[in-house]
């Protein structure tokens, strides 16, 4: 796998890409020359950084294009071909043609393309299962169409029953999403909710706990999907899990959507086929433009087509331009050599923490992400994530399970191939990236600040930093980002 086998990156366009930018940055130049600054310093960081951050990737220059147009310039509240605004006939095109690259790349009966965010994506999922399994339901108790021909008591006895539902998801400390439940989210406020966990020995969903768990609570929604699970789900089984308390049964699959797309994740570990509604992002390991998406049953995709402007403001049609060239690229035959690669780096990157003595949570990974418990350097995620970023290497923090230093210094890095898969990293340098890693947190300590012992303060050894930026300028050149392209 090499950046120019991969969808857009190759250097196929470098020489048209490089004069598209130069000429839109000149233009951006005469107004705020210090947005163009800043832009030209941006792609400078990345392209000179071990970028590992699970959640992040790089944009073909198509997708990023796309962004840039005059579609920005229109309102399009609705959906296809039904707009509270006239002139939307091109909307509609980039719209309908986003929504049927998605339906085939996923093989689901409805897409709906509009949310802005993954959080966006689950509130609009949320609301579209209250709409069909609760309000439809209510108002034909009441023998009414509409909400607005409700009486006052009645409307109120149907908002208390909207406001009275409940959720399950996984915990956040053990890989969840904020959105999933926790409680100082929204979702965990809308929602009377509760949380499954993962297996305290082995750090793996026990889905024998989960069905005991779900049993007893009895959600209205049961949501599984994660943001740091270094596992793969087995969707079929969740989703038999939920049809026994009649449930129904939601997949966040932002983190792996790229793994589904590119067919890495197939059978009982494909959620589309197991969920009644799967959410994502696209700028993930799908590689689109900054923005979410949701697939659902033939059952619920009238009530997710209100999502705006029920939940969302007006669509970003730029953005949905650019998700329609991403998932374009993401129906050709070599994302899924792309996507093989993500899964084949990960786990090089994790064989290499393992064979250097490193602490994994659940000792792996069969994903795209590693979860490293730094406990085992004696430092917390906020000492680690800062001596790494000293040295070039961009992580995040993150909570472990049971994690004794909270959600803010927390005991873990997270990792994730897809971005360096982008650029053409193959299992040897992954290897290389594990052992760079290792070199700068044995090289950490944890300092004392001004009041004691810090969570936040280290010392990183002499030296250290400025040898890991060599090694890793080496990995860079040999596999540059948006190869000729010259700004
Ligand atoms: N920000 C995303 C992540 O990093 O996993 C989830 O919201």
């Amino acid at each position: 796998m090499t950046a120019e086998s991969t969808p857009g990156l190759g250097a196929a366009y470098a020489a048209t890409a490089s004069e598209a930018y130069r000429a839109a940055l000149a233009v951006i130049e005469s107004v705020e020359p210090r947005i163009a600054d800043a832009t030209r310093k941006e792609l400078a960081d990345q392209r000179d950084s071990l970028k590992l951050i699970a959640s992040e990737n790089y944009a073909s220059p198509a997708v990023l294009l796309t962004m840039g147009t005059w579609f920005s310039d229109k309102y399009a509240e609705g959906t296809v071909g039904h707009r509270f605004y006239a002139a939307c006939q091109n909307v509609d095109t980039v719209e309908a043609l986003a929504a049927e690259h998605a339906r085939e790349l996923f093989g689901a009966p409805y897409a709906y393309v509009q949310p802005h965010s993954g959080i966006d994506a689950n509130l609009v999922a949320y609301w579209a299962i209250l709409a069909t399994r609760v309000e439809a339901p209510g108002l034909a108790e009441l023998g009414a169409k509409h909400i607005n021909d409700l009486s006052e008591a009645d409307w109120e006895g149907l908002r208390a029953k909207l406001g009275n539902q409940r959720l399950m998801g996984m915990s956040l400390d053990a890989g969840g999403h904020l959105t999933h439940g926790f409680r100082p989210n929204i979702s965990g406020k809308m929602f009377h909710q509760r949380q499954y966990g993962t297996n305290p020995e082995t750090g793996f969903i026990d889905y024998d706990a989960v069905a005991a768990a779900v049993r007893e609570f009895k959600p209205l929604i049961l949501v599984a999907g994660y943001s740091a699970y270094p596992r793969r789900v087995n969707f079929a089984k969740m989703r038999e899990i939920a049809d026994e308390v009649g449930a129904t049964f939601m997949v966040d699959m932002a983190h792996f959507a790229g793994l589904v797309a590119g067919k890495v994740f197939t059978g009982d570990e494909d959620p589309v086929p197991h969920a009644h509604i799967t959410t994502t992002t696209t700028h993930k390991s799908l590689r689109g433009p900054r923005g979410g998406l949701i697939l659902a049953t033939e059952e619920y995709a009238p009530a997710v087509d209100k999502g705006c402007p029920m939940v969302l403001g007006g669509p970003l049609s730029h953005v949905m331009a650019a998700k329609a060239v991403a998932l374009a690229e993401a129906r050709q035959p070599s994302f899924r050599e792309y996507a093989q690669a993500v899964a084949d780096n990960a786990q090089s990157l994790a064989d290499g923490f393992v064979k250097r003595d490193a602490g994994l949570v659940t000792g792996g990974t069969d994903n795209h992400l590693v979860l490293l418990d730094v406990t085992s350097f004696g430092l917390t995620g906020r000492q680690a994530e800062s001596a790494l970023l000293d040295s070039g290497i961009v992580t995040n923090r993150n909570a472990i399970p049971a994690d004794p230093n909270g959600a803010w210094y927390t005991s873990g890095i997270r990792f994730g191939s897809p971005a360096l898969t982008s650029r053409g990293f193959g299992a040897d340098d992954f290897d290389r990236v594990a052992e760079l890693v290792v070199e700068v947190l044995k090289n950490t300590q944890p300092a004392a600040g001004p009041n004691g012992p810090s969570k936040a303060k280290y010392t990183l050894a002499e030296g250290t930093a400025e040898r890991v930026h060599a090694a890793a300028a080496e990995l860079l050149d040999a596999n540059p980002l948006y190869p000729g392209l010259t700004l």
